[in-house]
């Protein structure tokens, strides 16, 4: 059984907290070593949507495959990834998750997996969801993608063969109600199940940023998929609290102020007590500390391809 790095397993209310306090800690952090210079490359954070993360990853077997996005972070550390593996890897070090060569959107770790390219990894997805069915492994296979996302046609030949073929594949769409700048509205016509109802392919869907709610929705797509009778497709719609990338933000003020009442930590808090939010405030904070620290002191890669 693969360790979970920072919570070994999230099945009460101070683990989906702490959890959803170490990414957006993690995050903030990040934006902080980006405006200082010391990320390599672009990076696009999860603040607001932490709520998904931790649900799903609390309902999933430490086993299942993952597929993630470029908003993979709050991915990574919810399925118990080391956050000073990935602050090493943001920081372009040879000790990062794939030697400092990935950066924040191509990352691996045992059987997580992501890439920028939208769209680009639910083919591949598929294609291992066929690969562990044929090897009856019984694992899951997680897509992640996103609103923007649905106008990728790859994902509509994947669907047909994934549903042809009976796959034990989960897409998960997190529709945070933006691509980039372009908002939902403008850019994905009639209704998003319907894109997935049209192959005969089951959909759970739920518009909150409550981490138990989507515990509960999360464990209903994994049940009927782990069943093995075909794929599943878990519809969140949730809330980007920060730009899309670095400063490509055309929300007005007032529009950020409201998605703010819907922040997943302030939700969750009144289900743990003040003395477990001060420990887990403490906790996260060492953790991130240490894993920015440490990240900075460690070397870069060489040039050489041998290495
Ligand atoms: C094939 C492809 N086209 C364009 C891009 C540039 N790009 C990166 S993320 C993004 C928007 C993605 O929107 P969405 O799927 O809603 O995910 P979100 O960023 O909202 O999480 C775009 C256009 C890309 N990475 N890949
Ligand atoms: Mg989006």
């Amino acid at each position: 059984m693969p360790l979970r790095y920072n919570v070994t397993v999230m099945d009460n209310n101070y683990a989906l907290y702490k959890t959803m306090l170490l990414i957006r800690r993690f995050e903030e952090r990040l934006l902080v070593e980006f405006s200082a210079g010391n990320l390599v490359g672009t990076t696009h954070v999860y603040i607001g949507e932490e709520a998904d993360a931790a649900g799903i990853f609390s309902v999933s077997d430490p086993n299942d495959v993952v597929f993630s996005n470029h908003r993979c972070h709050g991915h990574f550390l919810a399925y118990g990834g080391e956050p000073y593996r990935l602050a090493a890897e943001l920081m372009g070090k040879s000790t990062g998750l794939v030697g400092g060569r990935g950066g924040s959107q191509h990352i691996q770790w045992r059987n997580f997996y992501s890439n920028g390219i939208q769209g680009g990894i639910v083919p591949v997805a598929t294609g291992m969801a066929l690969a562990e069915k044929t090897r009856q492994t019984g694992k899951v296979t997680l897509a992640f993608i996103g609103d923007g996302t649905l106008g990728e046609g790859v994902l509509y030949e994947s669907l047909n063969m994934a549903a042809l073929w009976k796959l034990p594949i989960l897409i998960v769409l997190e529709d945070n109600r933006y691509a980039q700048t372009t908002p939902v509205e403008k850019g994905v016509a009639g209704l998003m199940s319907g894109r997935f109802s049209a192959f005969g392919i089951p959909v759970w869907e739920r518009d909150t940023t409550d981490v138990l709610e989507v515990c509960a929705i999360a464990k209903e797509a994994f049940h009927y998929v782990r069943s093995g009778v075909g794929p599943g497709v878990l519809i969140l719609h949730t809330y980007r609290f920060s730009a899309h990338s670095k400063g490509d933000d055309s929300r007005l003020p007032e529009e950020l102020t409201r998605i703010r009442t819907f922040d997943p930590l302030i939700l969750h808090k009144p289900r743990v007590t003040a003395e477990e939010c001060s420990n887990a405030e403490a906790e996260v904070l060492t953790i991130v500390e240490d894993a920015f620290k440490r990240a900075e002191a460690d070397p870069y890669p060489g040039l050489s391809v041998k290495e």
